[in-house]
């Protein structure tokens, strides 16, 4: 078994640090997503979205998509749960996950296609777009602010998938400027709980 990885990019990040909470040993590919190797015919083979992560299993079935990655070992090691035990806990994390991921994640990752020229070799950034992802990417942020008074962890009392979903984005989205600020003092201090897990170096 075998993960396609790229070191830098949000979404591998967020599978090696789920993978290191639950003490999965892996064989990672690395992959040089600038240099077009998730673009080989090989690759697509594999993925027709040429994306990483990609799981590729030893009889050579391939699983794209960060959460579908993470469920899939979460079933085949369910401790520590990451993606919540009771119907409840799964219900919440999965409601946070999701705000998080199209929220935030997706947002940011609009600002890096569309406000640099990283990809310029396969795609054509639109200015407008990562202008309008910033401001919806920094209003999101205000919203958590608000909403994190008390609170943990993004769920609840337990770390969980929806954590590493939002360390992973907001550490990117260094790369296109955005940082929290005085005004996020709850997020700031969610940030310096999570930053010190062993599992964030994976
Ligand atoms: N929805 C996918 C997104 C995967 C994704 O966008 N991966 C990026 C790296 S973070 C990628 O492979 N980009 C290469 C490209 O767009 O050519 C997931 O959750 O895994």
């Amino acid at each position: 078994m075998k993960i396609y990885d790229t070191q830098r990019a949000p979404n591998p990040r967020r599978v090696r640090i789920f993978l290191a909470e639950k003490g999965i040993e892996m064989t990672y590919v690395p992959m040089n997503l600038q240099g077009g190797d998730n673009l080989s015919d090989d690759f697509v083979r594999k993925n027709p979205w040429s994306k990483v992560p990609l799981l590729e299993l030893e009889d050579g079935t391939c699983i794209g998509e960060t959460q579908a990655i993470c469920r899939y070992f979460e079933v085949l090691k369910p401790e520590p749960a990451l993606l919540g035990k009771s119907a409840l806990e799964q219900a919440e994390i999965e409601m946070w996950q999701r705000r998080v991921e199209l929220g935030f994640s997706t947002k940011v990752e609009l600002c890096f296609q569309h406000g640099t020229d990283f990809f310029a070799d396969r795609m054509t950034p639109v200015t407008p777009v990562a202008e309008w992802a910033r401001l919806d990417v920094l209003t999101f942020l205000d919203k958590l602010e608000a909403e994190f008074d008390g609170k943990v962890y993004v769920a609840g009392e337990a770390f969980s998938m929806a954590d590493i979903t939002l360390f992973c984005s907001l550490e990117f989205a260094r790369v296109v400027s955005i940082r929290l600020g005085d005004n996020h003092p709850n997020l700031k201090a969610w940030y310096e709980r999570v930053k010190i897990r062993p599992s964030i170096n994976a």
